[in-house]
């Protein structure tokens, strides 16, 4: 299984530009964490993601939140991506017939595909959001997660729901590069031999990330980075308020931010060792 195998060498067991651009941004960083960035003003947001660079593989934001956004932002989120090299991926959470979702993805006041390297969908319309999705991503490079499980209490999206969004992956790997979930994926019935060539890697991000926190006042449950890179084998943690605290305005700590930001980073980064064996 693709568990034991170092981020490196799994690059090799993708075809997606986007996919391969994510294993080698994590190995050549040490970093498989990846900072949720869900602030409302556009100076938070790209003071918090100028502080983090350093230490994530990937930013995931929600772009929708930006109170002052204008298309400068994302000329900015570009340049911070090169300077510290790292991977974007819009968190939008497609949901619509393969037409809508392609004219979300490349139109409106956003533009996504044009800039994030990878974004995400839910399965729950079928396949028709993947080709939809894929219309436009594919042609740009790009790589699409698909919303297996959610990390909040109560969530739908479980059991058979959950190994049918494999199996819809496993139909379009050229574009569905892995999962939001909240373990890896390869306990889903298959014959190695029924895959196309033998293999399957599909990248496991997941959010619901924190080493102080047991849940919000919302739904959501948080677990270790020790406890979802070792014992549920995901492969990316996905941090927000546990590194950038509250995030409102003047009470926005700099270096608190970079503290918390390493101390994720080495917490991931430990595990990954721990559990390649090395
Ligand atoms: N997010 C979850 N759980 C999920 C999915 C997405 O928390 O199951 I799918 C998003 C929501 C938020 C981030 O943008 O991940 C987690 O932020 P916090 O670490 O601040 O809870």
């Amino acid at each position: 299984s693709s568990h034991r195998k170092s981020y490196g060498q799994r690059a090799a067991d993708h075809s997606n530009p986007a996919a391969q651009l994510l294993l080698h941004t994590i190995e050549r960083k040490k970093s498989n964490l990846a900072v949720s960035v869900d602030l409302t003003k556009t100076s938070d947001f790209l003071k918090v993601i100028d502080v983090v660079g350093p230490y994530v593989c990937l930013i995931k934001t929600h772009i929708d939140i930006l109170e002052d956004f204008t298309p400068d932002v994302i000329e900015r989120l570009k340049l911070l991506s090169a300077k510290h090299d790292f991977v974007v991926f819009e968190d939008r959470k497609f949901a619509d017939i393969g037409n809508t979702v392609a004219l979300q993805y490349s139109s409106g006041v956003h533009k996504i595909a044009s800039w994030s390297h990878i974004t995400n969908a839910h399965p729950v319309p079928g396949p028709s959001v993947i080709t939809g999705l894929a219309s436009v991503g594919l042609p740009l490079g790009r790589g699409l997660l698909l919303l297996a499980q959610m990390s909040t209490e109560g969530s739908l999206a479980t059991g058979s729901y959950t190994d049918d969004a494999v199996r819809m992956a496993r139909a379009h790997r050229e574009f569905v590069i892995g999962f939001i979930a909240q373990r890896r994926m390869d306990h889903v019935g298959t014959s190695p031999s029924s895959l196309p060539d033998g293999v399957e890697d599909f990248i496991i991000l997941t959010p619901g990330v924190s080493l102080e926190m047991s849940g919000d006042s919302m739904g959501q449950q948080y677990r270790t980075p020790e406890k979802v890179i070792l014992e549920n084998g995901c492969d990316v943690i996905i941090v927000g308020r546990g590194i950038y605290g509250k995030g409102t305005g003047d009470a926005l700590d700099v270096g608190c931010v970079a503290l918390q930001a390493e101390k994720y980073r080495t917490e991931g980064w430990n595990a990954y060792l721990k559990r390649i064996g090395s």
